[in-house]
């Protein structure tokens, strides 16, 4: 267990981490209509015109609104100048200011909100201006695509211009997509690099506009994306010193942390947990940084000591409960994670062999080995069906991307099994499917294990091109094709989209074989 001056020695080392952020000035580009068109995306058509001439030919009285659009999705603070026109300002202009990634957010800006998460996610400002001219640099960061001004109050009228966002970020720039591929692949990669540059910012984020902080899930996945593309380690390092740095009582890694003011802990998800000992795995290996690996194998394999307590006799017996003891694994209720966990449980204890032996820790190498080898077993007599050939989960035997998915992440299936699996799954009307784009990425890296290339990129064409034909230029957190207004916090306008865990598809288009 670390002390919490160990701890805290791990946050001083994030801190000398930080990385310089980058700021570049962002002009907005049209003036948005929205029109309602139910064969649409949620149901607008964002209808572009003239900016520089809309704002030259208009002003703006009390109750009038207008909405701008950015050239693409940005991260930073909107800013506008703004004067009056008519008469003098003899009273102060209350402007509300609603920026948005989607339409939704800014065409219902007003809606009465219900949702689960705080309303306060929601981008919006009401600011009162006293002095006109006056150029406005909004107070909090944001991350958009759309900024609608309401005039709410306001002296005569109003005129704006210079309307832009200063962007912030680790990284200001996007690799270009590789010649090879053709177009709509081209633009699935960028706005998989544009999701993870827009969330790359102190640390990794899992999305700028919410819940802007690090979660562990979510890291493994930009860490894949980043090796093929930024390779700021740093920030990866950076990233695993803050959770080593910010540990629950009983020494877990938690779930996510957030960085300001100060690094505090959150909540205990315990897939994400069992995902350290792999995180730290893979990036030792991708960035030859051996040292952080010693420091934090000790930390890596208390995590699975800790994780003892959800299994009996080698099979995974914990119980899913969001409030007490919460295997995350995907925004499904529904979903009987035992075989999932499992396989989280054996990749977990393969990543500590591995990474022993990276280190020269010839022993530990073979008691991690053996305890995965011991759970895989398990695994194959208990939840394997070889007639079949499908996983099974939980006492009602549960069918489910989900469980095949992790018994071949984990090797417990062999790369023809796991084929074999998940083309019965696909001819399974009931079982259940992937629920977020975090379990697609998963299915994808399934596909890929099993060496099923054309597969991969079918599903990967499907849907993240059906994401960009929907009007995406930075992956969303929430995706069903057939749901465009599904939200696992009951208000569409809460769903993020720019989200660290959709927007690996330019790791499986650049990583090469
Ligand atoms: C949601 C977020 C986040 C994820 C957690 C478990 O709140 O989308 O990215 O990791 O769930």
């Amino acid at each position: 267990m670390l002390s919490k001056t160990q701890q805290e020695q791990f946050l001083a080392k994030a801190q000398k981490l930080a990385p310089q952020l980058k700021y570049r000035t962002v002009d907005a580009d049209a003036v948005i209509t929205p029109v309602k068109d139910k064969s649409v995306w949620q149901d607008y058509r964002m209808k572009k015109g003239d900016l520089a001439g809309f704002l030259k030919d208009n002003d703006f009285a009390n109750g009038s609104s207008f909405i701008v659009s950015m050239p693409e999705t940005v991260v930073g603070q909107a800013a506008f100048s703004v004067d009056f026109c008519k008469g003098y300002a003899d009273s102060p202009s209350r402007i509300q200011i609603t920026i948005g990634e989607l339409p939704q957010e800014v065409v219902n800006a007003d809606m009465p909100y219900n949702g689960t998460l705080n309303g306060s996610w929601l981008q919006k400002e009401i600011i009162n201006i006293d002095d006109l001219p006056c150029d406005v640099i909004l107070p909090r960061r944001y991350s958009g695509k759309y900024i609608r001004f309401d005039m709410l109050n306001v002296p005569g009228s109003l005129k704006f211009s210079n309307i832009r966002f200063i962007t912030c970020g680790a990284e200001d720039f996007m690799p270009p997509p590789p010649e090879h591929l053709p177009e709509l692949l081209k633009k699935i990669d960028q706005a998989s690099i544009r999701t993870l540059r827009n969330c790359m910012q102190l640390s990794f984020e899992d999305g700028p506009k919410r819940d802007r902080r690090l979660w562990l899930g979510d890291l493994r996945l930009q860490a894949m994306v980043n090796k093929v593309t930024y390779r700021r380690f740093d920030i990866v390092a950076r990233c695993l010193y803050l959770f080593a740095g910010t540990l629950l009582d009983d020494g877990e890694v938690c779930g996510c942390v957030m960085e300001r003011p100060a690094p505090r802990r959150g909540c205990h998800t315990h897939d994400y947990a069992m995902l350290f000992p792999i995180v730290l795995k893979e990036h030792c290996s991708w960035s030859g940084d051996l040292a952080i690996g010693e420091e934090l194998f000790d930390l890596a394999c208390h995590q699975m000591k800790l994780m003892e307590r959800f299994f009996t006799d080698g099979l995974f017996t914990g119980v899913n409960d969001p409030w007490t003891s919460w295997f995350f694994v995907d925004h499904d209720l529904e979903l009987d994670r035992q075989a999932a966990m499992q396989g989280h449980a054996v990749a977990a204890y393969r990543a500590l062999a591995e990474l022993a032996a990276m280190l020269g820790k010839h022993e530990q190498q073979t008691k991690f080995a053996a305890k995965a080898d011991t759970l895989a077993a398990v695994a194959r007599e208990k939840l394997y069906d070889p007639v079949s050939g499908v996983v099974v989960s939980g006492k009602e035997r549960q069918i489910s991307y989900a469980s095949q998915i992790w018994m071949i992440i984990s090797g417990v299936l062999t790369p023809e099994e796991g084929r074999k699996a998940l083309l019965a799954v696909e001819n399974t009307p009931a079982a259940l499917r992937p629920s977020s784009p975090y379990m697609f990425h998963y299915l994808l890296e399934a596909w890929d294990i099993c060496g099923d290339e054309k597969h991969l990129l079918e599903l990967l064409t499907d849907y993240y091109g059906s994401m960009i034909n929907n009007g995406a230029d930075t992956f969303w957190e929430v995706y069903r094709p057939d749901e465009p207004f599904f939200s696992p916090y009951n208000d569409v306008r809460m769903n993020s989209a720019c989200h660290a865990w959709s927007g690996t598809a330019a790791y499986f288009l650049r990583k090469g074989n």
